[in-house]
């Protein structure tokens, strides 16, 4: 017996009305009697690129007196590759200054977001990144997100080729509507527009967002197996003969619900960089007619592969592009995290990886990182390229400049001393912009490491490179479920602790215990950094050892986890 049919998702019936992504979004804007806009528009917005957000930390004061939430936006934007040159850099800092809440938020996927622009200043906002010649459109929603790249300014010919690709990808996915540009730019009327033809994503578009990543072993600073389609690229004496596809990576899930689980994307094969194009468009294409449009909960690609079975996937993919995958390559990766400091490229030109804690550029405690970027901004040839990891790399620096950007390092107090945790460490935003999260994450992270490092010190592992990453809520957003130690928010003040996870960003971690405040999360790992530091072999990991010490009881199960596993401790 045929199933009744399933009610499709609100989202679909708003991106189907919203005649090329542009919903009612000039009234709303329109509106001066709120910070708001209406709601269906809400979702139309993040196709442009911003989320209505509130202030959380003012919404119980501002609910006592009648207010409406304290309403602005983040806006986030498309940069495939992260490369900015400085003078773009320099516009960012002024929208941030004039515009947004006066800092930059270097994000987890190569791109800059702003917070806390009010509706009144979204269009300027949006029209002098129109004016640095960026762009926000498809940076969120249900398409075919900002494209992310290997950042190897050291290795000039693979990185242009892989930026080369990373943009090619990017302007091939981006949806063909002119909503953007009007509404934003043109400034246009309500109602005016004709709707262009969608040929890669129709009226509907996808039913979830996608993420593209493109790897360079042995540096694996993407996290390639993240991502709804990762590309691995194989190298040979210089050029970039082709890449490895991996398919089916995501992290979200929802806390206690096992039909939702991190995973790590299968490789599926081998393909020239000729047909990349095709074959992202290919894998595009079946996921927009396969994926569950029903429950947004199931829609990403690796629930669709696992409904259909990885064969039946791969098939239709074949099926779409006109050609098959050769089988893959040899590959191996060795990190998932940024080299901090100096090195100097096959080129011979310099490049400073600069940490950003969480990727948050302010001028706030002594590492003065927005002044300091300004000054190097005015005097530097090069580019800044934007990590996965939420840092910064100050590229193609000269001989003769070396000494000028170092002592601007040094004037700004950039370069003070980070702890081997801190500088493999990321925290998602989380409160107070984001409208999910249940806990802190970026204000709380820093003071957590802190309290860790007093304790690897201890044991002479003040400058062990272990990976943590903390996020306020179970979606993922600071790649959680691929760290050595991972803390994942629960409530206030409460996270999930989940160890074990591999160094070179391919394994995925387990949950060991539940709901554990700040005194717990300490008398959790203190005793494990101690048999740590005695137990470890030679250049073991900290989450090798725990898998090895049988801290973490069972290692993975194939690729994906539940997240209601019995915890391990
Ligand atoms: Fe994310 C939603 C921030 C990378 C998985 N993410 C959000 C929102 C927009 C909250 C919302 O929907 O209202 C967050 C805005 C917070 C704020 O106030 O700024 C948010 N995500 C971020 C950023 C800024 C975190 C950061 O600290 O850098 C990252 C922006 C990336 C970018 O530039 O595009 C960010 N988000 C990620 C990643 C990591 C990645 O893509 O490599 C993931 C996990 C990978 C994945 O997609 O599976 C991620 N974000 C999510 C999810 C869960 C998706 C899922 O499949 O379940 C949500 C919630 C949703 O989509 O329903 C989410
Ligand atoms: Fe918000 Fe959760 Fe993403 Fe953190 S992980 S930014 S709390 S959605």
């Amino acid at each position: 017996m045929n199933e009744p049919p399933r009610k499709l998702s609100r989202n679909e019936t708003i991106k189907a009305e919203s005649r090329g992504l542009r919903g009612t979004l000039v009234r709303s804007l329109a509106r001066v009697q709120t910070g708001a806009i209406a709601e269906d528009d809400t979702q139309i917005t993040k196709f442009h690129g911003f989320y209505l957000q509130d202030d959380r930390d003012l919404r119980s004061e501002r609910a006592r007196k009648r207010l409406e939430p304290a309403y602005s936006f983040m806006a986030r934007l498309r940069i495939p590759g992260g490369i900015v040159t400085p003078s773009q850099w320099l516009a960012l800092e002024r929208i941030a200054l004039e515009r947004a809440n006066g800092t930059i938020r270097l994000t987890t996927r190569e791109t800059v977001q702003f917070h806390g622009i009010i509706k009144g200043n979204l269009r300027p906002a949006m029209q002098a990144i129109d004016a640095a010649m960026l762009d926000t459109i498809a940076a969120c929603g249900d398409v075919n997100r900002n494209v992310i790249a290997a950042v190897v300014p050291h290795r000039p010919a693979l990185h242009a080729q892989l930026a080369a690709m990373a943009r090619r990808l990017s302007e091939g996915l981006l949806p063909r509507t002119r909503a953007w540009h009007e509404i934003w730019i043109d400034g246009a009327l309500q109602g005016e527009a004709e709707v262009e033809d969608e040929p890669i994503y129709g009226r509907t578009y996808l039913p979830r967002k996608f993420k593209i990543a493109i790897a360079l072993p042995p540096d694996n600073d993407v996290d390639v197996f993240a991502h709804d389609l990762g590309l691995i690229a194989i190298e040979q004496d210089g050029l970039i003969v082709g890449y490895n596809v991996a398919v089916g990576g995501g992290m979200g899930m929802t806390h206690g619900e096992n039909t939702t689980f991190p995973r790590t994307g299968d490789v599926i094969g081998f393909c020239a960089p000729d047909n990349i194009p095709a074959l992202a468009e290919a894998v595009v294409i079946v996921q927009r007619d396969h994926g569950d449009r029903a429950d947004r909960r199931q829609a990403r690609l690796k629930y669709t592969i696992e409904r259909l079975g990885l064969a039946r996937f791969v098939a239709l993919v074949a099926e779409q592009a006109g050609f098959s995958l050769e089988p893959a390559r040899e590959f191996r990766f060795q990190h998932s995290s940024d080299p901090i400091g100096w090195r100097r490229g096959e080129d011979g030109a310099w490049h400073y990886t600069l940490f950003v804690e969480n990727g948050r550029v302010d001028d706030q405690g002594p590492r003065r990182l927005l002044a300091g970027l300004h000054a190097i901004a005015l005097v530097h040839a090069g580019d800044f390229v934007l990590s996965a990891n939420q840092n910064i790399v100050i590229s193609k620096v000269s001989d003769a400049e070396r000494p000028v950007i170092s002592g601007l390092i040094e004037q700004f107090g950039m370069a003070r001393v980070q702890s081997g945790l801190r500088r493999n460490s990321m925290a998602c935003v989380a409160l107070p912009s984001c409208g999910l999260a249940l806990a802190e994450s970026e204000r709380y992270l820093p003071a957590l490491i802190d309290a860790l490092d007093i304790a690897l010190a201890e044991h002479g592992l003040d400058e062990e490179d272990i990976v943590i990453r903390m996020t306020g809520c179970p979606n993922g957003c600071a790649r959680p479920y691929l760290a050595e130690i991972a803390l994942v928010g629960r409530g206030p003040g409460l996270y999930n602790l989940y160890l074990g996870g591999g160094f070179d960003g391919g394994r995925l971690n387990k949950l060991v215990a539940r709901d554990l405040d700040h005194a717990a999360i300490l008398a959790t790992l203190r005793p494990l950094f101690a048999s740590f530091s005695r137990e470890r072999e030679p250049g073991e990991h900290f989450g090798d050892w725990t898998i090895r010490a049988g801290v973490v009881r069972a290692t993975q199960q194939g690729n994906r986890f539940h997240a209601d596993l019995a915890p391990g401790l």
